[in-house]
């Protein structure tokens, strides 16, 4: 047995992940606390960053009020398809998230970025986040609390992500 093997099987590993928080019905900064303290109460999961509120123009087809966006870093325990579930499960259940419209407004929208440097390629679970990259409400705050990550597949990290996106979206600190 390796010493890595024999490590992981008395500690937990965990990993870094990052996700984005987006709200734009109700009072949006309050869905956004309570969305970071559900998160941080995960099972082997704590909150390590949290980046500003930015209020965000919407971003594609649908006409909607602006946004409140963030992105956190959890350290955690969990796989990444248990996090995705648990992520869907606060949307339902904390938020009573209804899927009206694709892309429509929300009460809570929880996005997992990236899981570690993994790429995962399934139904429902695509990680990084496959519009990571041309969204500025997320990159803007991705960069406040992570400017020199890796984007494993682009090979480019979030700050230059930043640099080279040409997009008209308003991304405001709040
Ligand atoms: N989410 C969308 C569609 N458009 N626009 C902004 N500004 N922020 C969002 O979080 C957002 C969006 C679908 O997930
Ligand atoms: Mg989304
Ligand atoms: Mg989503």
């Amino acid at each position: 047995m390796t010493h890595r093997s024999r490590y992981a099987l008395i500690t937990a590993v965990e990993t870094e992940a990052y996700i984005a928080l987006g709200s734009n019905i109700g009072d949006r900064e309050r869905n956004m606390l309570q969305a970071i303290a559900e998160i941080g109460r995960l099972p082997g999961s704590r909150v390590t960053a949290l980046s500003s509120f930015y209020e965000t123009s919407p971003v594609g087809t649908v006409p909607q009020d602006a946004f409140c966006n963030a992105v956190l870093r959890l350290s955690t325990e969990l796989d990444a398809r248990t996090l995705l579930t648990r992520l869907l499960r606060i949307e339902d259940e904390t938020f009573q998230r209804v899927r009206l419209l694709h892309q429509g407004p929300r009460t809570m929208d929880l996005d997992l970025l990236l899981y570690g440097d993994e790429t995962i390629s399934e139904e429902h679970l695509e990680v990084p986040h496959p519009r990571l990259a041309e969204r500025r409400f997320v990159l803007q705050p991705l960069s406040e609390i992570a400017p020199d990550l890796l984007h494993p597949l682009l090979g480019k990290t979030i700050r230059q992500l930043l640099a080279s996106l040409e997009s008209g979206e308003t991304v405001v600190k709040m």
